[in-house]
Parts: C-alpha cells; structure tokens; sequence
C-alpha cells in the first residue's frame, strides 16, 4: 500500500495522520474541501468535495489505499446527514471501486453502537444500536463496505472511533472508557493500511483503557497494540465530580443517545 489518500484530511483525525504518515507512505494524497497546510515532499493536498463522485474518482487515480474521514462528525440535521455521510459516503466507496483501489478504511463511530448499555462489554459482532441520525449513517457506511468487499473484493475496515481529542487527554468521566489518543489511533490506521490481507473487518478505535467497555479480540490478527490509558488521568477527572446525564450514562454512546430523546429508557435491553 504504497499511495494513499486520506478524505477530511483538514479534520483532527486527518491531521493526527497527516504528521504520523510523513515518509511512511511513497504518496500520501490529502483531499479536503477545507483549507489545507501547503504539500510537503511526498505529500499531494487537493480540494475534493465528497458530494461529487467525479471529483473523488479523480482524486483516486492511482491510489492504493483509501482513508475515509470526510463528512460531518457529530449529529446534524437530516439534509447534511445525508449529503455528506450517505451520498458522500457512497461516493467515496464507489469511486475506489471504479479506480481499481485495494483498501477502504471507514472512520465509523462508537455512535453505529451508541444504544447498547453500558454495562455490557461488546465486540465487533453486536447488532447495530444506533443513537443518532450521525449514528446510523455510520452504520451505512459499514453496510457499504461489507457490500463491496462481498461483492466487488474491496479490502475494507470499519473503526468505531471512540473519543479523539484536542487536547490529547481524556476530559471527562465517559472518556475514561472510550479516548483514543493520537498516537494509538495513528497506530491502529497504519495496522490497517499495512495488513497484507482481510476481507472485511470491524475494530473500535480505542486506546488500551483499563475501564474500556470496547473488546478488539476479533482483530488481534491486525497487530494493534494500544500504548495509552486514560486512568492517568482517572484521579483528576473523577475529582471534578461531574453528573453524567442519567441517560447518557446507561449506554455506550453517552450524550448523544439524550439528544431529542423522549423514548422508554427501560425497554432498551
Ligand atoms: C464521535 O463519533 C464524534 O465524531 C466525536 O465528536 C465524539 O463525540 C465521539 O464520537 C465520542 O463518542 O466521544
């Protein structure tokens, strides 16, 4: 996997792996509708709007490999949702198939998951519990990739992202199970883009947390070794004594399963 393009590459992620990639890959291509740092030896930054498959199959040319990062990150309105996370979305799996690329990696989100309890530790193999509009668009794009790595051969992991931040610590108690920091979630996509062969897989994009609810067992195959936890910074979070919002703190998705929630908290088994 030679050549690589990273969609959203203007975002946080898309710059966390900007720095970690420099020199790792023979290009890395950098494609965003935002603006970006001017290109560095081995580097090519192009504007690309995922809204329009011509512009991404262009700047697909050649690729080997696709990280796709581009949409929007948190919940939104229906409309944005489904240009950029449905139809964007789309676009990018279906433009690396017309452009003959290998490997998809999909920037899934904890929140595909975000209505199982707490309580439970779960894997990859749990049932889609979506929390928002964002949350089932997340679950889309791991249906797509499933379809075309069944039915084309695509190369394709889905990482359910937890909490990447900047700052690079955890700040509140949630976080403390789900922070991913950069230099793990830089790890975990070089695993994926590294890996000679896989058909499909789902992993969460965790840092190795002591209170994780998140189990990667299923993908230990990929070499993924987390080197940060978040109970260093256990003692001065919990001493803040923050409430977490009580729906919030039953499931896995924390504060975006209350958002706009007036449903029945006991029948969500
Ligand atoms: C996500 O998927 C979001 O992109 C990010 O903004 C955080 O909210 C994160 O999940 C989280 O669950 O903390």
């Amino acid at each position: 996997m030679t050549r690589v393009l990273i969609t959203g590459a203007a975002g946080q992620i898309g710059r966390c792996l900007r720095s970690a990639f420099k020199g790792v890959y023979q290009e890395l291509r950098l494609a965003d509708i935002a603006p970006q740092a001017p290109a560095q030896a081995g580097e090519t930054v192009l504007r690309a709007d995922i809204r329009d498959i011509a512009q991404l199959e262009a700047a697909m040319q050649g690729v080997d490999c696709v990280v796709h990062l581009g949409g929007i990150p948190v919940e939104g309105p229906w409309e944005t949702v489904r240009d950029l996370n449905l139809d964007g979305c789309y676009n990018a799996y279906e433009a690396a198939y017309r452009q003959g690329v290998k490997r998809f990696i999909f920037a899934s989100s904890n929140h595909a998951i975000g209505f199982h309890r707490r309580e439970n530790i779960i894997d990859s193999h749990v049932v889609p519990r979506p929390d928002t509009r964002y949350g089932a668009s997340k679950v889309f794009g791991e249906a797509l990739g499933r379809l075309y790595a069944d039915k084309h051969g695509l190369s394709v992991a889905c990482l359910r992202i937890g909490t990447f931040r900047e700052p690079d610590e955890p700040s509140e108690s949630r976080q403390l199970l789900t922070w991913i920091s950069h230099r793990d979630m830089a790890q975990l996509v070089q695993r994926c883009i590294d890996h000679p062969d896989y058909h499909y897989l789902v992993a969460y994009g965790v840092s190795n947390n002591k209170r994780s609810r998140w189990s990667n067992a299923d993908v230990d195959f990929l070499g993924y070794r987390p080197q940060d936890d978040s109970e260093a910074y256990a003692e001065s979070i919990l001493a803040k004594r923050v409430v977490e919002n009580p729906i919030a703190a039953r499931f896995h998705g924390g504060f975006f399963c209350p958002l706009e929630f007036d449903g029945d908290v006991e029948r969500i088994d």
